[in-house]
């Protein structure tokens, strides 16, 4: 038992460090080996992109596709199985460490959400995307009625993406309590978030979506971003939520 315990906090001061240790491994050697894997065990895996890297070029290019989903977020992957793991560490031992708490609470919501965002980022692009919806969906219809306008929406839409401060996301969310669509941002992954609100299409303008390719130039990436969505699944997610309700 005082073994247990000891690994437990062990694996929890590892953690708490940002580092997962898992089997005796090194951090870095975890690293190198499990590139684009998840946390063995953990509740989270990383989804296939629906196309080749290559698919959606020439507006967003292969290499920021291949380090974007097997690098960024993986990371995300894995550092919320570390976190989920991490807090069921911190109960075994007694869960009144509030700094340990804190911090694995903080990792968890900023790498589940990056988590989360990403998988809907890599279904909302289809190499035949871009255009406007098809007039006779239920996305056209609500976008026409909450925004007033498919060019009215796109405005909104890019701008709020184009003025995220720092890294994070531009947002278009149904929003259940009222039924009507939003145009949120998302700071890093987490912050100035609506509770409830479903996301339906997000860009992630943080630098490693669009660096590489439109250097610091993310009004241009918007741009090409919205080239490549995918209206069908857009819809498909907004009549979804309507059915939840
Ligand atoms: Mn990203």
């Amino acid at each position: 038992m005082a073994e247990l315990t000891r690994r437990d906090i062990l694996g929890t001061a590892a953690l708490i460090g940002g580092w997962c240790v898992l089997g005796g491994d090194s951090a870095l050697a975890q690293e190198r080996s499990s590139a684009g894997q998840p946390v063995p065990g953990g509740p989270y895996s990383l989804p296939p992109l629906p196309y080749d890297y290559s698919d959606l070029e020439p507006h967003l290019d292969a290499q920021t596709m291949k380090l974007h989903h097997d690098v960024h977020h993986a990371g995300n992957v894995r550092s919320a199985n570390a976190a989920i793991a991490e807090l069921e560490a911190i109960r075994r031992v007694g869960g009144e460490r509030i700094r340990q708490v804190r911090a694995a609470t903080d990792q968890l919501s900023y790498n589940l959400s990056g988590h989360l965002l990403h998988s809907i980022y890599w279904t909302n692009l289809a190499r035949e995307g871009g255009g406007d919806p098809a007039s006779d969906s239920e996305i056209a219809r609500m976008i026409k009625r909450d925004f007033g306008s498919l060019e009215a929406f796109r405005g909104n839409f890019q701008a709020a993406a184009q003025q995220v401060q720092g890294s994070g996301w531009g947002i278009l969310a149904f929003e259940p309590s009222a039924q009507r669509l939003l145009v949120v941002q998302a700071e890093k992954h987490q912050n100035t978030a609506v509770w409830g609100a479903v996301p339906l299409l997000v860009v992630d303008v943080w630098e490693h979506a669009y660096y590489l390719h439109h250097q610091n130039k993310r009004s241009s990436y918007i741009k090409a971003f919205m080239n490549v969505v995918n209206w069908n699944d857009v819809d498909r997610r907004l009549r979804a939520a309507l059915e939840r309700e």
